[in-house]
């Protein structure tokens, strides 16, 4: 048996995060969880989201950014993020938790505008949906203009990199961007990402 086991869903989130196992070389079981998610999983995480991490120690972690973060503590030498207190971590990490707080929100809010008003008229949702595209507009320019090249936070690549590849994957005018089309040839240049890429269906 493995040490770690990913709960994922082919095109969701845990794409990033099967990355990340893939770029450390850590042994790892999958659990695809069906698209109507069983009691069973929801038991794991109470938010009925992917991606989940187990840890060899049993302790579950939910949350794409927070296993991001605990998988580069746990194995510094894999390089997922820059050295500890350096100008380059901080950056890599400001674009992550800018991601998570900002792009992955507008993204659920644009493929499921229902969720995100009280008003089930179409013009209500129809809103949701307008607006989220057109913060998703702001905050992928955003984004875009801070990549140093060919990475996010210059010659090397980080587990940021393949998390904003993965965002403009979902969201044709991202993909379509010359900036995010270029930092995706360059991060499926490394054969880990490349797989976990393919795996999850991303691409297509
Ligand atoms: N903030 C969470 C978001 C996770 C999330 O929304 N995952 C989606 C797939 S990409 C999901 O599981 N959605 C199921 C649902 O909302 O029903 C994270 O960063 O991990």
């Amino acid at each position: 048996m493995a040490d770690y086991g990913l709960y994922w869903r082919k095109g969701s989130g845990s794409m990033v995060v099967e990355a990340a196992l893939r770029l450390i070389g850590v042994g790892f079981d999958r659990h695809e969880v069906p698209d109507t998610f069983a009691a069973e999983f929801t038991a794991i995480n109470p938010a009925a989201k992917v991606p989940v991490l187990v840890l060899p120690t049993g302790q579950v972690i939910a949350e794409s950014a927070a296993i991001l973060l605990a998988l580069d503590d746990a194995f510094p030498e894999a390089r997922l993020l820059p050295p500890q207190a350096t100008p380059a971590r901080n950056a890599a990490v400001q674009w992550l938790v800018f991601m998570t707080a900002n792009i992955y929100p507008a993204m659920l809010r644009f493929y499921y505008p229902e969720r995100h008003t009280a008003d089930a008229a179409p013009e209500a949702i129809d809103a949701v949906r307008r607006k989220a595209a057109a913060d998703m507009t702001r905050d992928f320019a955003q984004l875009a203009a801070a990549i140093a090249g060919p990475f996010l936070v210059g010659e090397r690549m980080t587990i940021t990199d393949v998390y904003a590849a993965m965002l403009a994957d979902w969201h044709e005018p991202a993909r379509a961007m010359p900036d995010y089309a270029e930092l995706t040839a360059a991060l499926l240049k490394h054969p880990a990402v490349a797989e976990a890429w393919a795996s999850h269906g991303f691409g297509t």
